[in-house]
């Protein structure tokens, strides 16, 4: 029986790590549960190359064979990309364990890839919004482990805001009372997703990525828990302004209700539905703010390096 955590990485995310070179985590419920076949595969990849080309080395975060894998191969990607839905789990601090353990495949969600980063010493994660408050937890207490996630566990995770299916002011209180830093990049009013602007001032703003580092790194000399959240607007191009989103929201969501749709299956299925009622714009759109994320986490993850003499 192993009493470490069964980590594996290709040897350009080890040598990275040992060399101190900036790495960025990306997580793969996003490619397993967030957008169909092969778009995911063709989002995963380019995420990569961006990373790449940012000057930092990607690691795209899965669980496979009774391994944490931190980062994989072309062909790991591909085959990850091809698992259905219902063939990964979807992972979070409750189930990781399990999965290692028995030996199956999980995809991870925001909340588990930041304990695999942790873990791997890997201190900035990209991916394109982070679960939060859903509409109607005063009833159903749905609310994602992203948030407690965030209060514990020690990186910097670059979204476009939380995912606009959900209720925003609540999420940003639940992560105002976790004590998380919820920082908006180069504007002052929190981006929602597929809009920029969400008509919620951010309790913080931040400029430029050594700024946010500097950030990180006060946090930890402080002793303080937790990561923080920046919150980075999508491109303009590529946005959908809030007035068109809303009525396709709300029509995912009440059709949604009117099936029973719960748990970890409701971010899903809004999603697709959501795709489907745009006629893939809202693709289209998330696509892109993951790559603008990307971008700027690379940034971010140079800011933070510290290359070994
Ligand atoms: N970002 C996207 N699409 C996604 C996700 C993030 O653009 O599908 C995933 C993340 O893995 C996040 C999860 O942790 O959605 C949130 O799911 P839930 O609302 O069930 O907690």
């Amino acid at each position: 029986m192993t009493h470490t955590a069964p980590l594996t990485y290709p040897p350009e995310v080890r040598d990275a790590l040992d060399r101190g070179l900036p790495v960025v985590a990306l997580e793969s419920t996003i490619i397993t549960h967030g957008m169909p076949w092969p778009q995911n595969l063709e989002m995963a990849e380019k995420v990569e190359a961006t990373i790449r080309d940012g000057g930092a080395v990607p690691a795209t975060i899965a669980v496979m064979g009774g391994q944490i894998h931190i980062g994989l191969t072309p062909e790991a990607l591909r085959a990850l990309a091809q698992t259905p839905p219902a063939e990964a789990m979807k992972l979070s601090r409750a189930d990781l364990a399990v999965c290692i353990a028995n030996g199956r495949t999980g995809a991870t969600t925001v909340a588990a890839t930041m304990i695999c980063a942790q873990l791997a010493g890997i201190k900035v994660f990209a991916t394109g919004g982070i679960g939060g408050v859903h509409r109607g937890a005063e009833d159903s207490f749905d609310i994602s482990a992203d948030l407690q996630e965030l209060a514990q566990t020690a990186v910097t995770v670059v979204a476009a805001g939380a995912k606009a299916i959900l209720d925003l002011p609540k999420t940003w209180e639940v992560l105002e009372t976790l004590g998380v830093p919820v920082i908006a990049y180069g504007q002052d009013d929190l981006p929602a997703f597929w809009s920029r602007a969400s008509g919620i001032r951010a309790p913080l703003r931040m400029d430029t990525p050594e700024d946010i580092a500097a950030a990180a790194a006060m946090r930890a000399a402080l002793g303080l828990k937790g990561g923080q959240l920046v919150a980075n607007p999508i491109p303009e191009a590529a946005e959908i302004p809030q007035d068109q989103i809303m009525p396709v929201i709300e029509q995912a969501l009440s059709e949604a209700a009117a099936q029973g749709i719960a748990d970890k299956a409701v971010t899903p299925f809004l999603l697709g539905r959501i795709f489907e009622l745009t006629e893939g714009r809202s693709l289209d759109s998330n696509i892109e703010l993951v790559l603008n994320n990307a971008r700027l986490a690379a940034r971010i993850a140079a800011a933070m390096a510290q290359p070994v003499a």
